[in-house]
């Protein structure tokens, strides 16, 4: 665990990871009606705190994973879109850093429209199995938080995002992943992975903030399991959408802890 909960999962856990991954696909290609090109494709979004290790997560099993390369479709966050808007280049992920009180809804406003163009460009792949970093859902249900309650989004700000944000994600059913796959750490650790990793903008970004995401992490998707040491967990949220849009996480999750993985069904 101290050098990276990525190797632990990879070095202890990659058979059951890919038995997980490979089992959840076969169970889904068999159960569901095929869609428009004759496959049914399934969308993990791969969530978690800034610098927990999402992007080297997808990077591996794309690259080193041999038995998942055929079968999964890597889609990172859309930051490099954030740090080069049109074509003055304006660097939008450093005016939010600088000037949070300033830019956050503009930063959250574009953060969704570029998740959006990511899925719909990603949304014509083959492989049966698309993984996204982050999601809409995230977005909302631990950055808008944060960002709202640290009073960079006010009160008007707020509310113009909720009215629009579940039309937009009801008219638009390919945002709704089929499960997240939680990758968790300490703020701590993150904290020293954000330092190593050494993203210009995110000088500033401290501790306490990222103590923050990480309750929000938690509260979201282990609401029931606090004081959980595992490193990974992966859900798959309830097909009943009607009442909320927010997948409702607690349907089934799987979590992975010493060299087990095991579901549970939460009432
Ligand atoms: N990293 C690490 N151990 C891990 C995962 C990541 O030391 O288990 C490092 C990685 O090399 C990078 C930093 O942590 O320098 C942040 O990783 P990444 O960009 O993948 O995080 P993300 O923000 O995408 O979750
Ligand atoms: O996330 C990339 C960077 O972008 C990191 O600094 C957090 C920030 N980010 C991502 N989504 C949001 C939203 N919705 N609001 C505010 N900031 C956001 P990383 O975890 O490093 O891959
Ligand atoms: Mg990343």
């Amino acid at each position: 665990y101290l050098r990276s909960s990525i190797g632990i999962i990879h070095r202890n856990h990659a058979e059951s990871i890919t038995t997980f991954i490979k089992e959840s696909v076969d169970d889904e290609l068999k159960s569901e009606q095929p869609n428009l090109n004759g496959k049914k494709r399934l969308t993990f979004c791969v969530e978690g705190n800034i610098s927990v290790g999402k992007s080297t997560f997808l990077q591996r099993i794309a690259n080193e994973t041999i038995e998942l390369r055929d079968l999964v479709e890597i889609v990172p966050e859309p930051v490099d879109k954030w740090q080069d808007v049109g074509p003055d280049h304006f660097n939008i992920l450093d005016a939010f850093y600088s000037e949070p009180q300033r830019y956050a809804y503009t930063f959250q406003n574009y953060v969704f429209v570029t998740r959006l163009m990511q899925e719909k460009e990603s949304a014509s792949g083959v492989k049966p199995l698309r993984l996204m970093e982050r999601s809409v859902f995230s977005d909302r249900m631990v950055f808008v938080r944060a960002v709202h309650e640290a009073k960079w989004m006010n009160e008007m700000e707020i509310s113009i995002y909720d009215s629009w944000f579940d039309p937009v994600v009801s008219a638009l059913p390919g945002l709704v992943p089929d499960g997240f796959i939680y990758l968790r750490a300490s703020p701590d650790t993150c904290h020293k992975r954000m330092m190593l990793r050494k993203r210009a903008e995110e000088g500033g970004v401290s501790l306490k903030y990222l103590q923050d995401l990480h309750e929000k992490h938690e509260s979201w998707l282990l609401p029931f399991e606090s004081g959980n040491h595992g490193v990974l967990s992966v859900s798959k949220p309830s097909l009943q959408m009607d009442n909320s849009l927010h997948p409702d996480i607690k349907d089934r999750v799987f979590y992975l802890e010493g060299n087990h993985m095991h579901s549970s069904i939460q009432k």
